[in-house]
């Protein structure tokens, strides 16, 4: 290999181009049409839609990785899968994908193969991410969500004595609670008394999915759920380590959103 000459910058010019390009991108995002919240694969899915439609949109992740439990199929084993319909999403990510044995419509694929495809088309469409920014609480104009309340993960995760730390806003038209079986928005929510969870039922695969895409609406004026949430707040099923209706349900959620903001 022939020697390699990169270029000549120093220390500060990294910093400066670290901070500045954030700074400059968080501005501008501190107002924006759609938050979600959670960078799993509904939430990835639903950003992918909306920036492809044209939607100013952020994906608010509290961890340092996107993906949520789309990095495996279940049980530490990377092998995830969908039952169809959902394979169509597969095929529009290009993802590759086998038919499991002889078992009709279930379908097989590598799981980081999967997920790093979609965090790719979410980022290639035009979703802007915040990653380690936990969800604090809710903006609430006249009893409608308007917006989120976040703070860095890292403050959020230490002891209040030690981490006395106001957390800052960001307004959004819509914000959708994508963040899985806790369901963390619909909770801020419900702890106010505004709304019931109703909380995750038992396993019944053939049943879950399908509900998750049916019940994947407005849950509360300025609040849309999407994935896994959507079972929690309206006590639906779990489905386990299979996938499609969290695509499905990620697609609904922005189509809905789309639909709300008039695009
Ligand atoms: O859990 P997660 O993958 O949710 P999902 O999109 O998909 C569920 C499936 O992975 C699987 C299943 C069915 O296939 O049962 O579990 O509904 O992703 C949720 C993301 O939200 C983030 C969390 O780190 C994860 O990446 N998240 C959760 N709470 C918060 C949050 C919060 N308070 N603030 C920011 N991010």
């Amino acid at each position: 290999m022939k020697a390699v000459e990169f270029s000549p910058v120093s220390e500060s010019q990294i910093t400066r181009a670290i901070v500045a390009e954030f700074a400059k991108e968080f501005e501008n995002y501190v107002e924006t049409e759609v938050i979600i919240v959670g960078g799993g694969p509904s939430g990835l899915m639903a950003g992918k839609e909306l920036a492809a439609s044209g939607v100013k949109v952020l994906i608010i992740e509290r961890n340092n990785y996107l993906g949520g439990g789309f990095w495996l199929g279940g049980f530490l084993m990377n092998k995830l899968t969908v039952r169809s319909p959902a394979e169509r999403i597969l095929d529009e990510l290009g993802v590759p994908y086998k038919e499991y044995g002889k078992v009709k419509g279930l379908y097989v694929a590598d799981a980081p193969h999967a997920c790093s495809k979609l965090i790719a088309a979410a980022c290639d469409a035009g979703a802007k991410i915040l990653n380690m920014t936990a969800l604090d609480d809710v903006v609430l104009h006249n009893e409608k969500v308007s917006g989120v309340v976040v703070n860095w993960t890292a403050v959020s995760a230490l002891p209040r004595e030690i981490a006395c730390v106001d957390p800052v806003s960001l307004e959004s038209k819509l914000v959708i609670d994508a963040t899985g079986h806790d369901a963390s928005v619909v909770k801020k929510l419900e702890e106010r008394g505004l709304l019931k969870a109703k909380g995750q039922g038992a396993m019944w695969v053939e049943r879950s999915e399908d509900l998750v895409v049916e019940h994947t609406s407005e849950l509360y004026p300025g609040l849309i759920v999407t994935g896994m949430a959507v079972s929690a707040a309206y006590g639906l099923p779990r489905m386990g380590p299979t996938f499609g209706a969290m695509l499905v349900s990620g697609k609904k959620a922005a189509e809905v959103a789309i639909e709300k903001l008039g695009v």
